[in-house]
């Protein structure tokens, strides 16, 4: 496998700020950046861009090719304002950090959340009303393999969309030529919502029998019957289309992706903190808040934050 710096060349539009350089945050920097468009990492702090500087770019693998891309990078601190940014840290991570940059976002300014589950975005959205916020809900998988190095393991679609029913962005004619697979929907808290439940049905219960995906076969009826609590969540919170079919679609993601290990399971394993507090505690947040009842996603909440504890990791 091969590795080079790639020649980016000069920037001849509005600059994509990354904040947060993981696995999704390469995984679309580099893309934009392959592209030719302007590209700018935001790190945590100075010492992490040394890091990066050491490092020398952010490398991702793809098909066997590993490619390092020399973007240039910032931190937080720094005064530089940001017209456009696509947030790519975990749930938690996201409001904190969006707070770090608030007073460099011009008025407008273009606001990509990455991220899973939900609440997080509601929450970045409104420390920063004078921005205008798009969520995404992503279907891709990439992983680090190593500091500023990712792999691009799973080929998948991003929805965009806003709360405002606004209408399309002029820039998705950047995702199209960087090759990003997406669509523009209304729908995005359906997605969102749908997503959400698929992952509270599988993942949970990933970490707790310690399995596979392809494994909760096994255990058909208890997934089952946290479907049948999640289709009355969705319903209940204005998502009947979200809820449509939901049982089936979770029993074909599990045979779909039968030999993968979920990322939560995958979380718990390599002890990193898990996104329950926006995937099964916001549903079960909302089933109380909307009288529904929901007791074995409940009960599913409290034995995964039992099993976290007892693996000295956070319970939200
Ligand atoms: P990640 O942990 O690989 O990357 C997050 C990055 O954010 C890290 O590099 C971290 O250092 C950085 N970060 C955190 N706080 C920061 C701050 N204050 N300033 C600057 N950087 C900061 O996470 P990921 O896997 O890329 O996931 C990001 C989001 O995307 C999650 O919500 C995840 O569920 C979602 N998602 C990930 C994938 C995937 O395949 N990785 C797929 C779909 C959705
Ligand atoms: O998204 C997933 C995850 O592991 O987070 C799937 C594969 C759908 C399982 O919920």
């Amino acid at each position: 496998m091969s590795t080079l710096i790639a020649d980016i060349g000069e920037p001849t539009s509005v600059t994509w700020h990354i904040l947060g350089a993981g696995s999704l945050g390469t995984l679309w920097a580099t893309r934009l950046a392959r592209a030719g468009f302007s590209v700018r990492l935001i790190l945590r702090d100075r010492a992490r861009l040394d890091a990066y500087l050491t490092r020398g770019g952010l490398t991702l693998s793809e098909q066997g090719q590993r490619h390092t891309f020399a973007l240039p990078a910032g931190i937080i601190d720094d005064a530089e304002p940001i017209e456009r940014v696509i947030v790519a840290c975990k749930a938690y991570d996201a409001e904190p950090a969006v707070a770090g940059i608030a007073s460099r976002l011009i008025p407008g300014a273009d606001v990509l959340l990455l991220q899973n589950g939900l609440g997080s975005q509601e929450a970045v959205a409104a420390r920063i009303p004078h921005a205008r916020c798009t969520f995404v809900s992503s279907t891709e998988g990439a992983f680090r393999d190593d500091d500023f190095s990712v792999v691009f393991a799973g080929q998948g679609f991003n929805w965009l969309g806003d709360d405002q029913q606004g209408p399309a962005p002029e820039w998705l004619a950047a995702l199209v030529q960087a090759g990003i697979a997406h669509e523009w929907t209304p729908k995005i808290l359906d997605r969102l919502w749908r997503k959400l439940a698929l992952n509270c049905a599988i993942n949970p219960l990933t970490v707790l029998h310690g399995c596979r995906n392809g494994q909760l076969q096994q255990h058909a009826g208890e997934v089952s019957a946290l479907c049948n609590e999640l289709t009355a969540v969705l319903r209940a919170c204005g998502h009947p289309e979200a809820a449509e079919g939901l049982d089936e679609a979770v029993t074909e993601v599990i045979q779909a992706t039968a030999a993968n290990y979920s990322s939560m399971y995958q979380d718990v394993k390599q002890g990193r903190r898990t996104e329950i507090g926006y995937l099964l505690g916001y549903a079960c947040n909302a089933a109380r808040q909307q009288g529904v009842k929901a007791p074995g996603l409940n009960a599913l909440q409290e034995r995964l934050i039992q099993r976290l504890l007892a693996k000295g990791l956070p319970a939200d």
